[in-house]
C-alpha cells in the first residue's frame, strides 16, 4: 500500500520530518518559506494530512478545494485559525496540543508580569543606550507583585497555572473572571475567587490574559476596560492577538492611565501596532511563550502523533471534533 501523503507548512524539528517520513510521503517546507494562499492550496492537493503551526487559515472554501484532506494537525493549544464548524461540515479533523504547554507558558506568563511590573526591558534599553551615569532613588521604579492582587481573564489549564503560582509562590490574591466558574475543588487548588469581569478590572493590580480567541472575545479588553483599571496597573496578554484594541491601549500606556504592559502576542502579527514600538511602558516579546526547546518538541510530537494515530491507527491523541470519527 502507497504511504498516505502529507504536508508540513512550516520548518520543524527535523527529527519530527524523519518520525512523520516512517508512515507518510512527506512534503515540508524546512526552508520555511512564507507560502501564500493559492500556493498552499496548490501543495495540499492530493495530501490526507496537514501539519500547521497556527498562521494556516482552515476554512470552507480550504476543504473544499482539498477534497482529500481528512485531517489538520495543528501544532499550538489555540486553533482560532480553524473553522472548525467548516471542517466538521466536510469530516476534516482537527486537533492541537493542549497540556504539554501549560506549565511552560504558564511560566512565561509570569515572567511577562514580572517584566513588566518591575519594568525590565525599560530599564535594560536605558542602561545598554550609555545612560546609566547615576542611581538615584526612584530610578525605574515599579510596583510590586508579590502581595499584589493577581487578576486572570480565562481560567483554563494555563490560567490556572498562573494563578497557582501567583497565590503560592507569591502570596498574591487571586481573582479570575472565565465564562464559567471553576468548582470549588479547583477553585482552592489554584487559590482564586471568581469575580465579575467588572471586578476583575477593577480589583487588578496585574491583569493576565490567557482567553481563547474568538469573535466573542474579540477587543474584551478595549478603551472601555482599560478606563475601569487602576491607574496603577499592569496588564498582560499572552493569549491571542485581537483580544486586546491594540491602539486603545498604547494610548492609555501613552497616557499613564495604566502604568505598564506586557504583550507577547498582538493583532495582525508579526506586525505590531506602531502606537506600541514607541511606548516605554510595554515589554513586547514575538509570541514566544510555549517556546522553550523542550516544550516545542513535545507539542511538535504531539501534532505528528496525531497524524500518526489518526491516518494510521484511526485513533488521534487530541480531536477537537472528535464527531468525524463517528
Ligand atoms: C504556538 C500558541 O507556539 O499554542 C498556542 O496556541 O500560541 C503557541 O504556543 C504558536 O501558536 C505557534 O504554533
Amino acid at each position: 500500500m502507497p504511504k498516505p501523503a502529507i504536508l508540513v507548512a512550516r520548518a520543524v524539528f527535523p527529527e519530527v520530518i524523519d518520525k512523520l517520513a516512517q508512515h507518510f510521503e512527506v512534503e515540508h517546507n524546512q526552508a520555511d518559506e512564507a507560502w501564500s494562499r493559492e500556493q498552499l492550496l496548490a501543495k495540499l492537493q492530493g495530501k490526507a494530512g496537514a501539519f500547521t503551526t497556527g498562521g494556516e487559515r482552515i476554512d470552507a472554501d480550504l476543504v473544499r478545494a482539498c477534497p482529500q484532506l481528512k485531517i489538520v494537525a495543528n501544532m499550538a493549544v489555540g486553533f482560532n485559525n480553524f473553522d472548525l464548524p467548516a471542517m466538521t461540515s466536510a469530516k476534516v479533523l482537527g486537533t492541537n496540543t493542549p497540556d504539554v504547554l501549560t506549565e511552560t507558558t504558564a511560566d512565561f506568563g509570569f515572567a511577562l508580569l514580572m517584566a513588566t511590573a518591575r519594568r525590565v526591558t525599560e530599564s535594560e534599553h536605558y542602561l545598554r543606550a550609555g545612560k546609566w551615569t547615576k542611581w538615584s532613588f526612584d530610578m525605574f521604579a515599579g510596583s510590586d507583585v508579590h502581595g499584589a492582587t493577581l487578576g486572570i481573564l480565562g481560567m483554563g489549564r494555563i490560567g490556572q497555572g498562573i494563578a497557582r503560582r501567583g497565590a503560592h509562590g507569591f502570596g498574591m490574591r487571586v481573582v479570575y473572571h472565565n465564562r464559567s466558574r471553576l468548582d470549588a475543588a479547583t477553585e482552592a487548588a489554584c487559590g482564586a475567587s471568581y469575580v465579575s469581569k467588572e471586578e476583575l478590572l477593577r480589583q487588578a493590580d496585574h491583569l493576565v490574559l490567557v482567553l481563547p480567541y474568538s469573535a466573542a472575545s474579540h477587543h474584551a479588553i478595549g478603551a472601555a476596560e482599560l478606563a475601569q483599571m487602576k491607574p496603577t496597573a499592569t496588564l498582560v496578554n499572552i493569549a491571542r492577538g485581537g483580544i486586546v484594541d491594540d491602539a486603545a491601549l498604547a494610548q492609555a500606556l501613552r497616557e499613564r492611565r495604566i502604568a505598564a504592559a506586557g504583550l507577547d502576542v498582538f493583532e495582525g502579527e508579526p506586525k505590531v501596532h506602531p502606537d506600541l514600538l514607541t511606548v516605554p511602558n510595554v515589554v513586547l516579546t514575538p509570541h514566544i511563550a510555549s517556546a522553550t526547546v523542550p516544550t516545542r518538541k513535545a507539542m511538535a510530537h504531539l501534532a505528528a502523533d496525531n497524524l500518526i494515530g489518526f491516518l494510521v491507527h484511526g485513533k488521534p491523541l487530541t480531536p477537537l471534533n472528535p464527531e468525524v470519527l463517528a
